[in-house]
């Protein structure tokens, strides 16, 4: 990746962090030939595709390596990774190290408008999806890809692969690679946004290797845990807690295709599940199933509840519904997290939501001068580390607003800290709504509807929800004939929008309230419609 796509650590950080014995220097592909070594034949991924060893799947990510080779990806490619929970996607993810090609990895409900930006953005000269998932077949979204998008040559699925290349078919006697710079990014995540278009979130091998290392040992993990992956393997907090935590402790990493109690509990007994992360809509749904259910839930050690807030009078009924104990957490793509410790008392794990991972995060509370609030007060969180990006990919403009002068990343969350220094969740100061643990930046729906025909203004925000934390408004000033909801849901999944992103309400208004400065103000949109 060139200097200006991303932004180094300045030399005396990345010094600190490699003498305190953070940063390995160790690339993922390498790191993964050391776990195999080690451990041969323990289990390393149990998914509904395959059941691989860690010495298979070090085979596998090798073979697929050499047939993605073959087929001509090389070092410094971008690729755009869209699959679902599935063995393939670790080996294939491991192989994309191991070649020196950055994955931007994309949810399975991205949809023609976001693959499109991924895929244009970053020039990526391949794609990798599923055939039919959750009804959707991502071979046609892939086709219009490789017609449209200049860079795109390559389309490989996982499953029929109809008149593309099959992901299995993908895989040739290993080849001599170079060796990678652990210092360099090695994929690039998706953040929660607040902007018109995503942002792209650089992760080097090293700051990644240590954020998972961390979250292993902040969970107390060992070669005992098996960890079981609900939600998208995809998220940021699914690859870190999940998949790198526990290979780093030598565990088993279980991949579910749903969080459905019905899917779920019986993969749990039959696999012997120790731990596992889920959103709090998520932990409601468990919680009632606990009434009906026979399913041996006994091997849970620890649930892991983050995302979104957990509402305290809910994080009181976990651990006596489920049997094990709860753990909290926060965390976003760009960095910094945060879990509860083994030995925090209840209290604590009840009403916060975690203690950073690493001795070396740096948090800062901030008042909106950036000025440092008196101990225990609310401010926005800023954050520095050894695991937290210095900028977006290829986003000066806006890496000069969302980092400071000196380096933090400014989270927009509002939080207080505890004096032990466990972090509280109170709000948000970025134009975003977390829908059940969904990010959906306000601005980019809003451009969306501006394009329709009766919308000649609108303001998209979150309403409290019970379930969800939040659910999605647009607030229309309409233009002629008075658009329905079902009007602008048709258009914004023509316009090929993620499901996730789509409204749940629509306010019809002939004026926004307004702020001081003569902007909308959607903090009194908010209270006059909750
Ligand atoms: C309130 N808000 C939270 C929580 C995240 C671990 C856990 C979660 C993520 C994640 C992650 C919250 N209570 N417990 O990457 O490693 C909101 C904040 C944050 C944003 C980031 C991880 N946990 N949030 O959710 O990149 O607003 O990461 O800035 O998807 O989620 O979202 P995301």
């Amino acid at each position: 990746m060139s200097g200006t796509d991303w932004t180094p650590w300045p030399e005396e950080f990345a010094e600190r962090y490699r003498k305190e014995g953070l940063w390995a220097g160790r690339p993922f592909g390498e790191s993964l030939t050391h776990w195999a070594e080690e451990r041969g034949a323990r289990t390393a991924v149990v998914a509904p595709d395959h059941r691989w060893s860690y010495a298979d799947l070090d085979r596998r990510a090798d073979r697929l390596a050499a047939g993605l080779h073959r087929a001509g990806i090389r070092a410094g490619d971008h690729v755009v990774v869209q699959l679902p929970n599935l063995a393939e996607f670790v080996a294939l993810l491991f192989a994309l190290f191991r070649l020196g090609a950055l994955p931007v990895i994309a949810l399975p409900a991205h949809r023609r408008s976001e693959i499109r930006y991924f895929c244009e953005f970053t020039e990526a000269v391949a794609l990798f999806v599923p055939d039919v998932h959750q009804g959707f077949d991502h071979r046609e979204l892939a086709a219009e890809m490789l017609a449209g998008v200049p860079s795109m040559r390559h389309v490989f699925v996982a499953g029929d692969p109809g008149s593309f290349t099959a992901l299995a078919d993908v895989d040739a006697d290993p080849v001599p690679l170079p060796a990678r710079d652990p210092g360099e990014p090695a994929l690039l995540l998706l953040s929660g946004g607040t902007t018109g278009v995503p942002k792209l979130v650089p992760r080097t091998h090293d700051d990644w290797y240590y954020s998972g290392r961390a979250v292993a040992e902040a969970c107390d993990y060992d070669s005992s845990t098996v960890h079981l992956v609900t939600l998208p393997i995809a998220h940021n907090w699914t690859l870190t807690h999940g998949l790198m935590a526990t290979f780093h402790a030598g565990g088993t990493l279980v991949l579910a295709p749903s969080a459905d109690p019905d899917v779920a509990f019986p993969i749990i007994a039959g696999e012997r599940v120790t731990d596992t992360g889920m959103v709090p809509g998520v932990a409601l749904l468990w919680i009632e199933a606990t009434e009906w259910t026979d399913d041996d839930l006994s091997s849970l050690r620890q649930v892991t509840i983050g995302g979104t807030k957990l509402n305290p009078e809910l994080a009181k009924r976990v651990e006596p519904a489920l049997g094990c104990r709860l753990q909290q957490a926060f965390g976003m793509a760009e960095g910094l997290c945060g879990f509860h410790r083994g030995t925090d008392p209840q209290d604590i794990r009840l009403l916060s939501q975690g203690l950073p991972v690493s001795p070396l995060d740096e948090l800062r509370v901030v008042d909106s001068a950036d000025r440092d609030v008196p101990p225990g007060e609310a401010g926005e969180l800023l954050a520095r580390g050894p695991y937290t990006i210095r900028g977006y990919y290829r986003a000066p403009d806006h890496n000069a607003r969302a980092f400071s002068s000196d380096g933090f990343y400014r989270t927009g969350d509002v939080v207080r800290l505890l004096p032990t220094g466990h972090v509280v969740f109170e709000g948000r100061v970025k134009d975003q709504i977390n829908r059940g643990g969904d990010k959906i930046a306000a601005e980019e729906l809003e451009n969306h509807l501006l394009a329709h025909p009766q919308v000649r203004d609108v303001a998209v925000v979150g309403l409290p929800d019970e379930v969800l934390g939040e659910r999605i408004c647009a607030c229309v000033i309409p233009k002629g004939d008075q658009p329905a909801l079902d009007d602008l849901v048709d258009f914004l999944v023509e316009r090929g929008v993620a499901p996730y992103k789509l409204p749940d309400r629509l306010e019809l208004m002939e004026s926004f309230p307004l702020t001081g400065l003569g902007k909308v103000s959607k903090k009194d949109l908010v209270a006059r419609l909750s």
